[in-house]
């Protein structure tokens, strides 16, 4: 099989990318290793940027996203008990973000691909990158018995973090920077009724909690535990009793509460790896960088690199302009770094560390402090959490 773009991973990431190339006529091949039901099994996030459901809208994916997808001008944050609105479009000149999950979004990309006549592989086996540094690379892949392989131009690695295709890139060349967080967070989604119509984000002495939701029939909850955790630790009576005790008291009074249809820890950290190109290795998404979910930036730190990709192989294959090409990594990872620290910073605001000594719970009762009493930090926050420009 021979294609110009082959495209490891079928995540949004990927199959972002494959379709806005296709819409250009650039042909490519998504190989991904999993199901389509398993790909839409995972629950993921919540929060898409302005710059992300316009690319949707862009990739001709927005429809549905437009239609039940919910504008959030603002978010609340509960400090031990007291809640303040953070306004959002405020601050940042009418900006919001949308609400839809990334189940739906990955859903809508799907069909789209279907639509078009994309080329997307499920359960490939073994998937292999070959000749990098060569101007003929080629992707290799098992099916049953059957070796395939892939000639192209260029391979884009959107195989998340565990995937083959940062591996591929020899330890001497990558740079790898990580922080590991002392916890992990405890998701629920309910059929039930949102306990709030905007997010919550509450700092609490018994640890960090998150209220979220995916449409006014689906609410998303999350809270901080510690990594020994196991799910299986966690009946649903136990998890809502904890969360409403790291809510404020009237918040907590009108939880609705139901039988958990998902139930999982996601451990947090914090990855970057230098450079994201190799050769004609391009890696894009979760790949190559990873943020903790306080700051719901990974999702959208995903769907920059994809901007930035499909604007460089528009150039190169309609104007043979390798420039964006060449910028590639740079670019994309001045703004991967901006999401790094604003989800750091996000993370550090609002969580229990077991290992803070006196003077750094100080220090961050003064960051809070100072957030709510300061209208540039306020306009800060805003402006990140909205999305800077791509
Ligand atoms: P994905 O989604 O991991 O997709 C990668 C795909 O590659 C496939 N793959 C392979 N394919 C072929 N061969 C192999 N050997 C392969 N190995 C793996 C995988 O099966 C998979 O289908 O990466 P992608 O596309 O870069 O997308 C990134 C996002 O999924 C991720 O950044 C977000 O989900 C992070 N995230 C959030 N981001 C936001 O912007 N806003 C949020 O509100 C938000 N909340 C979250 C989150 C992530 C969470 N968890 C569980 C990590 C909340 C949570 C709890
Ligand atoms: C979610 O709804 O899953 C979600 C929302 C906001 C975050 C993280 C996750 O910061």
């Amino acid at each position: 099989m021979k294609t110009k773009v082959g495209i490891v991973g079928g995540g949004p990431s990927g199959l972002m990318l494959s379709q806005l190339l296709d819409l250009k006529g650039i042909d490519n091949v998504v190989l991904e290793k999993h199901s389509r039901e398993y790909v839409l099994g995972r629950i993921r996030a919540g929060v898409l940027e302005h710059g992300f459901a316009e690319l949707m809208r862009e990739a001709q994916c927005g429809e549905r996203m437009d239609a039940e997808g919910e504008i959030h001008e603002g978010f609340y944050i509960s400090d031990n008990g007291k809640m303040q609105r953070v306004d959002l479009a405020g601050h940042t000149g009418g900006n919001s973000v949308v609400v839809y999950g990334q189940t739906e979004l990955t859903r809508d990309l799907y069909e789209a691909r279907d639509k078009m006549g994309g080329k997307v592989i499920h359960n490939a086996e073994d998937v292999s990158l070959h000749e990098l540094t060569s101007d003929a690379p080629y992707l290799t892949y098992r099916d049953g018995d059957e070796l395939i392989r892939i000639d192209c131009d260029f391979v884009i690695g959107a195989d998340g973090f565990h995937g083959p295709s940062r591996k591929s890139i020899p330890k001497d060349v990558l740079t790898e920077y990580e922080k590991v967080y002392p916890f992990g967070w405890l998701g629920v989604l309910s059929r039930t009724k949102p306990v709030s119509p905007e997010l919550i984000y509450s700092k609490s002495e018994r640890g960090f909690a998150l209220c979220s939701l995916r449409s006014q029939v689906l609410s998303r909850y999350y809270i901080q535990v510690p990594l020994s955790d196991n799910v299986e630790d966690w009946s649903d009576d136990a998890f809502w009793a904890e969360l409403k005790s790291r809510l404020p008291a009237d918040v907590a009074a009108k939880l609705e509460t139901g039988p958990s249809i998902e139930k999982s820890i996601a451990p947090l950290r914090s990855f970057v790896a230098e450079p994201m190109r190799y050769g004609n290795l391009f890696l894009a998404g979760d790949a190559a960088h990873i943020v903790p979910p306080t700051g719901a930036k990974g999702l959208n730190s995903a769907a920059s690199d994809i901007y930035y990709l499909y604007h460089a192989f528009v150039a190169h294959y309609q104007d043979g302009d390798d420039s964006g090409l060449e910028q590639y990594s740079e670019k994309a990872l001045a703004r991967v770094w901006k999401a790094q620290r604003f989800s750091w910073w996000m993370t550090t605001l609002l969580h229990d560390f077991p290992d803070n000594i006196p003077y750094d719970n100080r220090l961050q009762d003064t960051d809070m402090d100072y957030l709510f009493s300061s209208e540039a930090a306020m306009a800060s926050l805003a402006e990140n959490y909205v999305g800077l420009p791509f």
